[in-house]
């Protein structure tokens, strides 16, 4: 869990133009074109350094499943040049290493606050001020507010009784310890088959005695192909950067994926297996754009299963964990697809074991281990790869108090409620990056992070050429977004999995499908008539309070 307060340092008071939470690759962007725009920002992050969801997950076979050549910023040809990859897919070393090398180039660091935790943002609504405080005891006011708190960002460990019981160590992928963990001979419990897991897996098997690993849903997984970066192919993009970023802005996903705009079962069967051998020999999520039908139409999708489902059987020697390997209750795609490196081959190796936890829950956490129905395991060590409160845990866990003294949580208890994923009505001045009801975790986060980034830039430009102080979503545009959003949602397979994408992975969390499906460059495209037309669906004041714009 996040490390106590380290360094000492005086505490920040006073006022800006913008305070930012979250010094992750949101974060560290929107403060590079606040300085462009000539307004003061600072940031509040918990970790000790920027990177976000890379100073986090440190757990072994941490990688992006975003190629390395896609997985940058866009915005700056000189950082885009300077930076060298050194693999196709990057582990998170690499990535956190990148994110520095940002912050070094851009000289962020002076207006960030590290080990920092903001626990409340109010807003005046005579000041048109927001209030944020931190537990160092930092007191700022802002004129506006900008959460760039992540998607997966509040990792969640399960309430299991006698956690605390437990002789052994226990860890949570998105809180590794820094220090890294040494699984020589020791018998390691993973908890949860997703993608961090799917990642940690063969690396902590590489080197642990034992691993069991305790799966309630299996995952679709496709082989990454990863490799040491190939110069020609690094060059390839390097030289023709502004045309490729264009194009990846306007994809479906934000990601450069070959799709295939044909539909899976319209084509003839021998032809469909060729084409979904070919997308498994390339590896990566780019599995998906096989077709052009796989989220939308069920047979399609389940050739597309029935394939990889296939490889499994393929790969795992033990039948029967083959079997319990191979997913068979909710369409391919509809939970995130893994990627990996030697998942599948991992269970044929004699010092691991699966066990299927879906029917007999894990009851409890024992001094020793773990109990499943009538079993205890023995451990020296548990993983708990179980997941993150996604999309709304880290904005709903901090105090955010809007208009009326009305809190963000209880806005959302129903389901998070956005226009365009990027403000919430009644809480004026304060922006989201890639919040739900945006693309976000349905693309490439760079992509759309900057696309965010932009767009609240050129929004902040508009209100100050304007002497407006005070933005905020009408509440009918917000209702309409929010029933486009489920409409497109509702086209797709996506509902019918319980997946995190539709809160289904933390008990009692509503069951509303959170991110944007409609498309990245579609979306793009939605947001820049929107402030084309004058910010159309958002109202706006003055600093003497006159309405200046509505719907
Ligand atoms: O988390 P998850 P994650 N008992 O929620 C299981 C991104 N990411 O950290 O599916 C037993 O996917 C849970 O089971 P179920 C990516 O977007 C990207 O792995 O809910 N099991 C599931 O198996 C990803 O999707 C990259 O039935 C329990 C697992 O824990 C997202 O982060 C790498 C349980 C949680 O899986 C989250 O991935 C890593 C319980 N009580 C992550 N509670 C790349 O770029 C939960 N589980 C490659």
């Amino acid at each position: 869990m996040p490390q106590a307060t380290q360094t000492k340092r005086a505490p920040v008071s006073g006022e800006f133009d913008v305070a930012i939470v979250g010094a992750g690759f949101g974060g560290m962007y929107m403060l590079h074109r606040l300085r462009g725009l000539g307004l003061s920002a600072i940031v509040f992050d918990v970790a000790s350094g920027v990177g976000g969801t890379w100073y986090w997950n440190r757990y072994p076979g941490a990688r992006c499943d975003v190629e390395s050549m896609q997985y940058s910023y866009s915005f700056s040809e000189e950082l885009q040049q300077e930076w060298q990859w050194t693999e196709l897919f990057a582990a998170q070393p690499e990535i956190l290493r990148y994110a520095n090398f940002v912050a070094d180039k851009l000289d962020l660091r002076r207006d960030m606050r590290f080990e920092t935790r903001v626990t409340d943002a109010v807003f005046d609504e005579t000041a048109h001020r927001w209030t944020v405080r931190t537990d160092r005891g930092d007191v700022v006011s802002a004129r506006f507010c900008v959460m760039a708190t992540g998607c997966l960002s509040a990792a969640r460990m399960p309430d299991f009784p006698g956690l605390s019981s437990f002789k052994g160590k226990t860890y949570h992928t998105g809180y590794w310890p820094h220090e890294g963990v040494d699984f020589t001979g020791k018998r390691v419990g993973v908890i949860g088959t997703g993608s961090s897991a799917i990642q940690a897996i063969p690396v902590i098997a590489a080197q642990a005695a034992h691993v069991t690993v305790f799966q309630r849903t299996p995952n679709y997984s496709i082989p990454s192909r990863n490799g040491p970066m190939p110069e020609v192919y690094s060059q390839s993009w390097k030289g023709n950067y502004p045309a490729l970023r264009a194009e990846a802005r306007m994809a479906r996903n934000g990601i450069l994926a070959n799709p295939n705009d044909v539909s899976a079962i319209a084509t003839p069967e021998q032809e469909r297996l060729a084409v979904y051998e070919d997308r498994w020999a390339s590896g990566g999520t780019t599995f998906m754009a096989a077709f052009n039908d796989l989220i939308t139409n069920k047979a399609s999708n389940d050739t597309a299963a029935a394939f990889v489902r296939g490889k499994i059987k393929a790969i795992v020697k033990d039948p029967a964990t083959a079997e319990l390997l191979a997913p068979t209750n909710y369409p391919i795609g509809t939970k995130r697809i893994c990627v990996d490196t030697d998942y599948y081959l991992t269970y044929n190796k004699p010092n691991v074991s699966l066990v299927d936890v879906k029917n007999t829950p894990i009851e409890a956490i024992t001094p020793d281990g773990l109990r499943v129905g009538n079993e205890e395991y023995k451990f020296d060590a548990i993983v708990f790869a179980t997941g993150f409160d996604a999309m709304t845990g880290a904005l709903t866990k901090m105090g955010i108090v809007g208009r009326n003294g009305a809190t963000l949580a209880a806005k959302w208890e129903a389901g998070p409620r956005t226009y365009l994923g990027l403000m919430t009505a009644g809480f004026p001045n304060m922006f989201m990056i890639t919040g739900p009801g945006s693309p976000s975790v349905l693309s490439n986060m760079i992509v759309s992070i900057e696309q965010h980034v932009d767009w609240i830039s050129d929004c902040l430009s508009h209100l100050s050429d304007r002497q407006i102080d005070c933005i905020e979503p009408a509440l009918s545009a917000e209702d309409a977004w929010v029933r486009h959003v489920n409409e497109v949602a509702d086209t797709t397979l996506y509902p019918s999995a319980a997946s995190w994408y539709m809160g289904a992975n933390i008990p009692g969390k509503p069951r509303v499908f959170m991110p944007y499906i409609g498309g990245v460059g579609a979306y793009r495209q939605k947001c820049d008539e929107i402030a084309a037309k004058g910010y159309e669906g958002f109202q706006m004041e003055g600093p003497v309070n006159a309405a200046v714009a509505a719907e």
